[in-house]
């Protein structure tokens, strides 16, 4: 059995994250099935592995992880000779994906993970999507992806030529985003557009979002 196990389920964005990591890195893994519906994530055992009640969960022998770019981090570096080399370059260049990891995480997601629940998510529950936050979220939104435009002039990737974590961590939401109206905020920039046409087709991305369909 592989020693990997990754509990989530594949419409999570999270546990998407961790996937595209393990795919890039052609590495065997389980996905163990987490029932939400049925609350399995706030109950035991699952609590055992993530005491915050969220997927994705993870299992790598005797080490046990949640958090998802904590966990494509340990994998990046713990196979690091294993698949894609998702941290390249030497110190300085690694503290270089370290920025734009961050920024992902504190002024891409926050704006994006918003629009993706008014979008996305809410006409699928039923639910009516509020004008003024999709507004006021495209334009946080427009602001980092005009920084990323700047930047996507100068490399292929965010951080160099290689395609990194950095640039895999926006793979869920932009995903995502590209199947609603804010894909017009992808679509006005040449540069950030032409990066998310080429993440999104990486096979490895493409493996992920056919789980989905099973
Ligand atoms: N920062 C966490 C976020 C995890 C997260 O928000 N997971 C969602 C699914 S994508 C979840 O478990 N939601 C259910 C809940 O919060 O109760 C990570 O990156 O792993």
């Amino acid at each position: 059995m592989a020693p990997i196990k990754v509990h989530g389920v594949p419409l999570s964005s999270a546990t998407q994250r961790v996937l595209a990591t393990l795919y890039e890195k052609e590495l065997e893994f389980e996905l163990v099935p987490v029932d939400m519906k049925a609350g399995e994530h706030k109950k035991e055992p699952f609590l055992s592995l993530n005491p915050f009640g969220q997927i994705p969960a993870f299992e790598d022998g005797d080490l046990k992880l949640f958090e998802s770019r904590a966990i494509t981090k340990y994998i990046a570096h713990q196979y690091a000779d294993k698949g894609t080399d998702l941290a390249c370059g030497d110190t300085k260049q690694k503290a270089t994906i370290g920025v734009a990891i961050e920024v992902e995480a504190h002024q891409f997601n926050p704006a994006a993970s918003k629009l993706t629940w008014e979008l996305t998510w809410k006409p699928v529950y039923g639910m009516v999507t509020d004008k003024a936050v999709v507004e006021e979220n495209e334009a946080k939104l427009a602001k980092v992806l005009d920084i990323y435009e700047g930047r996507l002039a100068h490399s292929k990737y965010l951080t160099c030529d290689c395609f990194t974590l950095a640039d895999l961590h926006h793979l869920p939401t932009i995903q995502c985003l590209l199947g609603t109206e804010a894909k017009k905020l992808f679509d006005s920039r040449p540069h950030v557009s032409a990066w998310a046409a080429n993440i999104t087709a990486r096979p490895a991305w493409c493996k992920v979002l056919a789980l989905e369909k099973h």
